[in-house]
């Protein structure tokens, strides 16, 4: 009996060796201290045994049963620990691999060529304005010498709200109410921002566009004082090389009128696709402030004179870049404004 029982306990070993779950453990434990496990029967026979027979097998039976029980337990402990490492191991992060790209969004292009030029113009000591961008007629047009009716509206097809408010056509207005705020004391800003004209969509031209003006009014201002203005703006664009020219043009707003052609910057002025062979490019619209728009904003025009500008962002960027179609700025192709 005593024999049978050490030789139970390499089987033990062996059994319990081979369960790989708590369950099969448990299982395997019952199989040898159970109800109907070979150390019940060994007990069961006791009872016919002499004294010290039942000494000899209760102590065997005891140590076996701290065996399976120590035996048990150590299995239980390596389960659990095997566990663990699987958990551990299916959690694993490796630290060496490279990290996640995470895409970050930057400044549109015209926002970032916006801000290079408020940057041209504040470091000759302007200041930044702003307007509304519904605007009243009474600023967009009449007091820019515009009067309702004048043929000239025609060249600004507008998004009117009622018959007094409109989407504005251009950044002028804000000219009007920079003025009107300053009561007679000399202006020397610019006024960035989006307008509205009834314009069909197509390469060059969107119902939706960017301006920035520029006002200058004071005590003799000449067209000297725009020329060289605008000549250091287009230097800072387009290359110190560039040189700009007027043409007369017009404008109910400014008198004389002109537009700045700048020489073409591809090329070098000697002839391209881009100048047309002109060796010149249009880029913006400029005069001396009209004695009309002076007075009806309070300035004296034989005290003040002034001049202004005014230039297409999209145009600008569109130049600079050889963008060949406005509609790329709106539709937020990645693959575009990454490229800025
Ligand atoms: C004006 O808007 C005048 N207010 C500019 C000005 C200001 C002149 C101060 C004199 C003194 P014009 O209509 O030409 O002018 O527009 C100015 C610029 O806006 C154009 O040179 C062009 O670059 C841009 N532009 C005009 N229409 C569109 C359009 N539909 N889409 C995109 N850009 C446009």
């Amino acid at each position: 009996m005593l024999k049978k029982l050490l030789l139970l306990k390499d089987q033990v070993e062996i059994d319990l060796n081979s369960a790989n779950t708590i369950n099969e453990v448990n299982e395997k434990k019952a199989l040898y201290l159970g109800k109907k496990s070979p150390l019940q029967e060994i007990m069961a026979t006791m009872k016919d045994l002499s004294i010290e027979e039942r000494k000899e097998v209760g102590k065997a039976a005891n140590e076996f049963r701290s065996f399976v029980e120590e035996k048990v337990q150590k299995r239980l402990n390596e389960i659990n620990e095997l566990q663990i490492q699987k958990k551990l191991e299916s959690q694993a992060i490796d630290v060496t691999l490279p990290g996640r790209k995470f895409r970050t969004g930057s400044l549109h292009p015209l926002t970032k060529l916006t801000r290079e030029i408020e940057d041209i113009f504040i470091g000759m000591g302007y200041t930044v304005e702003e307007g509304p961008e519904i605007e009243k007629d009474l600023y967009n047009f009449e007091m820019l010498n515009l009067p309702k009716g004048h043929p000239a509206r025609e060249m600004q097809d507008s998004f009117y709200i009622d018959n007094n408010n409109l989407l504005r056509t251009h950044t002028s207005p804000v000219q009007v109410r920079t003025l009107l705020k300053r009561k007679g004391e000399p202006v020397k800003i610019i006024c960035p921002g989006k307008v509205y004209r009834r314009d069909n969509d197509d390469a060059t031209h969107s119902h939706q566009f960017m301006q920035i003006e520029g006002l200058v009014v004071d005590k003799n201002i000449t067209m000297a004082d725009l020329k060289g203005t605008l000549s250091l703006l287009c230097q800072k664009m387009f290359g110190e090389e560039t040189n700009i020219r007027f043409r007369p043009s017009f404008f109910p707003f400014t008198e004389p009128s002109v537009e700045v052609d700048v020489s073409c910057f591809k090329c070098g002025s000697k002839g391209c696709s881009l100048c047309k062979g002109s060796g010149w490019i249009e880029v913006l619209g400029a005069g001396m402030v009209h004695p009309n728009v002076l007075r009806m904003a309070g300035y004296d025009p034989k005290v003040y004179q002034g001049f202004a500008f005014g230039l297409g962002i999209e145009r600008f960027s569109m130049l600079m870049n050889s963008i060949d179609d406005i509609r790329h700025f709106y539709t937020n192709d990645p693959r575009f404004l990454r490229q800025f």
